[in-house]
């Protein structure tokens, strides 16, 4: 049974504004509206705004359709292109890296620089993008300079201010973020006690998990460790794979095997790692710490390296097929079941296979999208997005990229005498033992 806590002192009828309606943004503020808080829903795009007015959703995810429409419709949810006075803002913007992969905040930036104007007294402000160490003490410094009539509160400097603000990183899982977002523990780091205490109130508004204070800077490398920490598996499973491929065994009933053992808990390889998360956010310790942070960089390093692995292997296929022999790529999202692209190592297979194919077309089956994305779009013409179907009656050699669940489901009869390059791994050991 879950436990349910409406706190004593957070109104109900408290008004949040929630900056950025992203993949974390859209799903909070949602489920705030859900929990009968008044709730603006802010972002740049006007696309996303007008989508989410009419109570649709602009991104694929289980469940959030049916909370966003509810909120739409019960007035708890409005979607605008302006920050408005509220009683709390919470920040969900994307922090990029730039190309020498030191942290991007200019949305963070400019999303503090927008609620600054409109922030009064006993505000409540909270960061929950993923930024690297400092950025919140940054942050309110920069509202501290836009807004020096108000006291903005200073990191471990217990006296009182006119705001509160607090570091919260969101942790959910893309595919199980409405369930994630009411179940996992929360994390609150505050500039000072008193704002992690404020803050708590806030999450524990819709949070079962627990939510446990700390400081500001604690929470920020909390959020970066813990994607760290799978990068780092992720990149022990891909070296495995690697030293596999090289040394003629299959690494999934290598892993399968040592798995037996009661104390390991080898993760799965696959064709990198994608995502706007694990895949950036090591990068945020490294910039930080660069003479430290040595697994860290070497993980990133290895998991970057694994596209280019499978590039070679599809091309070693290749050589061996006739001429004209088609070849398809199955899957462009970066995990599983979802429509999401970003940092997609199969989005940059594809793109370096069909720079190396000469003249020869590269089918392409994604089932969550209905058209290209404009990198590939753009570079490369002889790409062709095709059905599940055209690409089993096309093509002799199948490339596997994402564990798709309509790719799963595919039967043994199909694959009969394809040549197969599975990189994750999910047909039988019966297809496996013809694969390449
Ligand atoms: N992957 C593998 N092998 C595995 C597991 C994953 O190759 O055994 C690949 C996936 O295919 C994908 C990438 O890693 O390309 C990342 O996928 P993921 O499912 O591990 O994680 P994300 O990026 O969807 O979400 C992560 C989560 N972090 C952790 O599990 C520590 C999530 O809880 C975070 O909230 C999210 O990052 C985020 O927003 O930071």
């Amino acid at each position: 049974m879950p436990r349910k806590r409406w706190p004593l002192n957070t109104s109900k009828h408290e008004s949040v504004a929630v900056i950025g309606l992203g993949y974390i943004g859209l799903p909070t503020a949602s489920i705030l509206a859900s929990r009968g808080l008044s709730v603006l829903g802010v972002d740049v795009v006007p696309h996303v705004v007008d989508t989410v007015s009419r109570g649709d959703v602009h991104i694929v995810e289980p469940e959030l359709d049916a909370i966003v429409k509810a909120a739409v419709t019960s007035g708890r949810l409005k979607a605008v292109l302006k920050p408005q006075p509220a009683d709390v803002f919470i920040i969900t913007v994307p922090t990029p890296f730039f190309a020498d992969r030191s942290p991007d905040l200019s949305y963070v930036e400019a999303a503090a620089l927008s609620i600054a104007p409109v922030l009064k007294k006993g505000n409540l402000v909270i960061l929950e993008s993923t930024c690297p160490v400092g950025s919140t003490e940054q942050i309110a410094e920069l509202i501290a300079k836009a807004r020096p009539d108000l006291k903005i509160p200073k990191r471990a400097q217990e006296i009182p201010s006119d705001i509160f603000m607090a570091y919260c990183p969101e942790r959910v899982l893309p595919g199980k973020i409405i369930r994630e977002l009411v179940e996992n523990d929360r994390v609150i780091g505050g500039l000072t006690r008193a704002c992690a205490e404020r803050a708590k109130k806030l999450y524990q508004v819709f949070v079962n998990g627990e939510c446990v204070l700390t400081d500001c800077r604690t929470a920020e490398l909390c959020k970066l460790s813990e994607n760290s920490f799978r990068d780092v598996n992720i990149a022990f499973a891909n070296e495995l794979s690697l030293i596999c491929d090289r040394l003629g065994v299959d690494a999934w009933e290598l892993i399968s095997l040592a798995n037996r053992h009661p104390r390991v808990k080898i993760l799965n390889p696959g064709p990198g790692v994608g995502g706007h998360c694990i895949a950036v956010d090591p990068w945020f310790i490294v910039s930080s710490a660069p003479q430290e942070a040595k697994l860290i960089r070497t993980a990133r390093e290895v998991n970057d390296y694994k596209p280019h692995h499978v590039v070679g292997k599809v091309l070693e296929q290749l050589n061996q097929l006739a001429v004209g022999s088609k070849v398809a790529c199955l899957g462009l999202s970066f995990k599983a079941d979802i429509d999401d692209l970003r940092e997609s190592p199969s989005v940059e297979i594809v793109h370096e296979l069909a720079q190396r194919i000469e003249g020869r077309s590269l089918l392409v089956v994604e089932p969550h999208i209905t058209a290209l994305p404009p990198a590939l779009e753009k570079d490369c013409p002889n790409v062709k997005l095709v059905s599940l179907e055209d690409a089993f009656l096309d093509a002799e050699l199948l490339v596997l990229l994402v564990d798709h669940k309509v790719f799963r489901l595919v039967s043994k009869e199909t694959l009969e005498g394809k040549r197969i390059i599975d990189t994750r791994g999910i047909w039988s050991a019966t297809s496996r033992s013809k694969q390449v």
